[in-house]
């Protein structure tokens, strides 16, 4: 744990969230700010900045947190309609540095993103 991380304060219920889904090695909540109807969080407990600071042997947790995407979108009742999305870096619109995809659907989503 990162002791100033926010999502880490979230990962140790320091900090409430509204969980959809919580297994050994993946949290996911619902994002404060939603971009669409379905807006999900899903993070690794273990703090990872962001995806430039995981290596080799991080393979098996980012497969998990995207088996975990999926789960949430069927449980979510967006299967088949959902964008998987990680922001990686200030420049790409990260704001916090703690690795996270959000999971979006719910409403039809446009191509090229912003
Ligand atoms: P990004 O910009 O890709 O780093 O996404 C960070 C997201 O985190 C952003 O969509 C808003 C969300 N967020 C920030 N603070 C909180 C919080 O305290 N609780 C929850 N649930 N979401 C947060």
């Amino acid at each position: 744990m990162s002791e100033e991380c926010l999502f880490c304060k979230i990962v140790a219920g320091e900090i409430p969230s509204d969980r959809v889904w919580e297994d050994d090695d993946v949290v996911a909540f619902r994002d404060i700010s939603p971009q669409a109807p379905v807006h999900v969080l899903v993070i690794p407990k273990r703090h990872l900045a962001s995806l430039d600071e995981t290596a080799e042997g991080d393979a098996q947790l980012l497969g998990r947190l995207l088996g975990s995407c999926r789960s949430i979108a069927e449980q979510e009742g967006i299967a088949g309609a959902y964008r998987v999305v990680n922001n990686c870096g200030a420049a790409a619109g990260q704001s916090v540095f703690h690795i996270h995809l959000h999971v979006l659907g719910g409403r039809s989503l446009g191509w090229p993103p912003g």
